[in-house]
Parts: C-alpha cells; structure tokens; sequence
C-alpha cells in the first residue's frame, strides 16, 4: 500500500502471522526487481530528466561489474563550488531553518504533519514530534546552512524542507564523509512543479561547501538506483486499536479475542540484567556495537559521541535497553528503538498511531530472539500500538517468530555519488536512516 519514504506503512494483508507463507521476497529483489523495473521504464518511455544528470549510479549500469566501486564524481576545488544560492520561481525564497528556535521548530512540525510521508491508501502520515526533529537534525557536528526551507515571499509561509546531517558511513572498506539526506518534503498544492531538484541542487552545493562529496538517503519511490531495497515488518502490540484504525485486519477465522491473544506479551523483560541504558554505558555500547556492525557491508562509523547522541535514552525520541550480566556486569548485548507516530486520518475514535520502530540491536550472549522479545514487551508496557522493523541486519531471524507480518511498502536505500559493485541484500545492510 506504501509508495513513498519510509512509510506508516500498515501490513499488506491480514496481521495474522502464518510460519507457511512464502518468504518475502528479498535478495532476489536487488537485482532482478530492479532489472524489471528498468525493463518497464524504458518500455514506457519513462525518464528520469533530474536523476539522469546526477552522479549516480545510473539504471543502464546495472549488471556492468566493470564499474569501479567508489566516487562516481571527483571532488571540485571548493573555490569553484557555486556561492550563490540555486534560483528559485520568483514567488519563493531561501531560508536556513534554525531548529533551535521554538518558533521555527513548529513551522517545520506543521509543514511534515500536514504534508510528509503518507501511505498508499492516505490512511496514516508520519508525524514526526518536535523533539525528534531537534534530535534528528543536530548530531555530533551538524551544519544549520543543510537545514533548508523555502517561503512564499509574500506571506513568509514554509512550504518546502529538505535536510542534511553529517555521518561517516563505512561501504565495504572505505570509510566516506557522508550527508545523510531527510525530511525532503513540498507542500501538497505546490507539487509535480520541479521544486525537487532545485531543493536537491541546493543541499548538495551547500553539502559541498563543507568539502563533503557524498550522501545517503531512502526513500519509498525508485530512483536510479538502489543499493537495496528492503521491506517494513510490522509487530502488534495493541491488535485491537490496529484493527478499528484499519492498520491491520482481523486474520481469516480469527476472532477479536484469539487475535488479542495471539499477541499477547508478558508484563515485564524475561532477561536477567535488561535494563535501560545509561550515560555511563556509552563506552560500552559503542564497544560491542562498533564490533557488531563491521560485519555488514554499508554501516555506520559511530564513536562515543556518536552513540551518546543517538542512542542514549531521550524520552518519546529513542530508547535504548542493555543487559548487564549479573555476574560480571559486563554489557554483553544491547536494543533499541525510535519513537515515531503517525497521525490517522480522518478515523471517529483515534487520532494517532503510536509506532515504535526498531533501530540498532547487538546479541553477543542473549539471543537476539529473546532480546528482541524483551524490546517488544518493553514497548507494549510503554503503550506502543506497533513495533516496526526492517529485514536489515540479522532481522530476518526473529521477524516470524516473534509475530510480526510483512508489510506492503518498500524502502529503497541509495548512495548519492558513490557506486557499488553489486545491489546488496538487505542482511548486508547495518544502516537505518529515520
Ligand atoms: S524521502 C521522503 C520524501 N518525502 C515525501 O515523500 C513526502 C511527501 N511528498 C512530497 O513532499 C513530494 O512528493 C516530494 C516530491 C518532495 C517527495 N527523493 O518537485 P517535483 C524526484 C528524491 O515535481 P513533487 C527523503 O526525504 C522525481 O523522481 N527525488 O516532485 C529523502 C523527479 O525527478 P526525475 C524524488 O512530487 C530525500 C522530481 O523529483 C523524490 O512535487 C532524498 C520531481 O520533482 C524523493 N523522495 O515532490 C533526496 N520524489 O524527473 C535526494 C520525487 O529525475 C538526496 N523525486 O524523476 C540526494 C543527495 C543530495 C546531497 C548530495 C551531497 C553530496
């Protein structure tokens, strides 16, 4: 049903988990999805005017393993790196978001809870809060000119956003400097007029500015080209909520009550030391996670500051939960999660979706089955609807059992200026983007 970004995307078909059903489709999708999507576009004579211009890997190399892997583009001298701002139409005008402004923190929170992302059937937009913003776009290090808005000269209204936010992102071997792009979001009544490239352009020059070169970014729609394309799981905690909402449907010959009970989940975490994580515990955290994540292909290079930043607890924003041995009180595995509702559109009974979605997890001692159940009855106790998870990393190992069912969108992931060798499966991804 979801067509977009990273969608509140609800469960293609029945919530009812069945350990029958044929896999969704993964590594496959790489490759011979993306071949037949190129396959269609071309026989429809469809074109990508704006990406087709751009450093990215293109659909007519895909399967030419000839291609070197790495920067597409050379870096520019800075000094030739554009100064003046890209022209907008003569209505709209530049400006730089200042987050920090409770005035303009709203602005932006209005523009994304009125127009960002929603699914396919318009039933449920993202609705990111204030507070995630704030986290979302000042990491260790962030620029303010790559928060960037466009107002109608007139009325100074905000009917544009586009946001970038600095990473070292490791592919394969090769630590990069990246932008992490987000939030790109037009105003309903101001679509399908090319503003997106303008606002592209723009965050790119001003990306380059900082001598940066590279970027990341997911989106729901294909676009030449992904380096993965991966798929939502969706968890229930509150079925009936979900059900009356039309997040998820009743399964086939099952009752509101026996559906209640299917997902059902004990009051409080099953491991021995779980236990939320603490300032103290950054070191730690970063140890095992740093470790943890080497082993996928495209992942992020967090140090200390890193970590502190975003994956220390910060309420309704993100949570973070450790096990602590008992006996050693070493931290041996560690799990978390991103608060992120969705308002549910025009529903009688319910305004919002309250969606937990599943960010880094490492298992060293407990299995990640069993830390992964303790993730979804602490979200359960803190009155979650959902718990949401990508098959990135070693996902795919607890989706089923643990009861969740495949969702319908698709989040495509995509390397700006960069080329790999081969699409990857999403098991080789470590890297989740908000
Ligand atoms: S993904 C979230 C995107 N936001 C939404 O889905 C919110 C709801 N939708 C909207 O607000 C609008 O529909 C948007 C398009 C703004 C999406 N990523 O202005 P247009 C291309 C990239 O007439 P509109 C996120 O935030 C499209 O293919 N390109 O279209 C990550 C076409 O180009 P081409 C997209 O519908 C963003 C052109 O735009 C996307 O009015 C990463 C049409 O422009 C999309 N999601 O507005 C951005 N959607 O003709 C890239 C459409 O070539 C960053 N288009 O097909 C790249 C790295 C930059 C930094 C580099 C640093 C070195």
């Amino acid at each position: 049903m979801v067509n977009n970004n990273s969608s509140p995307s609800s469960p293609g078909e029945d919530q009812n988990p069945n350990p029958d059903a044929p896999p969704p489709s993964e590594s496959d999708i790489a490759i011979d999805a993306l071949a037949r999507k190129v396959q269609e576009s071309l026989s429809l004579g469809k074109r990508h005017k704006f990406w087709e211009s751009q450093p990215v890997r293109q659909f007519k190399d895909v399967g030419d393993s000839s291609l070197p892997e790495g920067p597409i583009e050379p870096p520019t001298p800075l000094s030739e790196v554009k100064q003046e701002p890209y022209n907008l139409p003569n209505f709209y005008e530049w400006i730089t978001c200042d987050i920090d402004s409770e005035e303009m923190c709203t602005e932006v929170y209005n523009l994304l809870k009125n127009n960002y992302v929603e699914d396919d059937e318009n039933m449920f937009r993202f609705n990111y809060s204030k507070e995630f913003l704030r986290w979302a776009l000042r990491p260790p290090g962030y620029y303010k000119s790559w928060h960037i808005g466009v107002r109608v000269k007139s009325s100074k209204k905000l009917v544009a956003f586009i946001t970038g936010v600095p990473a070292k992102i490791r592919v394969h071997d090769d630590v990069v400097k990246m932008a992490e792009i987000n939030f790109l979001c037009v105003h309903k009544k101001l679509r399908s007029k090319r503003l997106t490239p303008v606002m592209i352009k723009e965050v790119t020059r001003r990306v380059h500015l900082e001598n940066i070169w590279q970027a990341a970014y997911t989106a729901g729609v294909v676009l030449p080209t992904p380096i993965s394309t991966c798929q939502y799981w969706h968890r229930s905690l509150n079925p009936k909520k979900l059900i009356d909402v039309g997040f998820s449907r009743l399964g086939a010959r099952m009752t509101m009550s026996r559906t209640i009970k299917l997902y059902k989940l004990p009051d409080s975490a099953v491991t021995p030391g779980f236990r939320k994580m603490e300032l103290h515990d950054v070191p730690a955290v970063t140890r095992i996670l740093r470790n943890y994540l080497s082993q996928f292909a495209v992942a992020p290079d967090f140090d200390e500051d890193d970590v502190e930043h975003w994956l220390l607890p910060t309420e309704d924003v993100v949570d973070s939960f450790l096990v602590e041995s008992p006996e050693t009180h070493e931290i041996t595995d560690f799990c978390s999660f991103y608060t992120l509702p969705s308002s549910i559109l025009g529903n009688q009974n319910y305004s919002t979706l309250k969606a937990a979605y599943s960010y880094y997890n490492v298992s060293t001692k407990t299995p990640l089955l069993q830390l992964m159940n303790d993730a979804l009855i602490v979200a359960k106790q803190m009155d979650y609807d959902v718990f949401n998870a990508l098959d990135v990393m070693e996902n795919e190992s607890f989706l089923k059992e643990l009861k969740f069912g495949p969702g319908d969108g698709k989040l495509h992931y995509y390397l700006y200026n960069y080329r790999i060798r081969q699409a990857l499966k999403p098991s080789e991804l470590g890297l989740v983007l908000l």
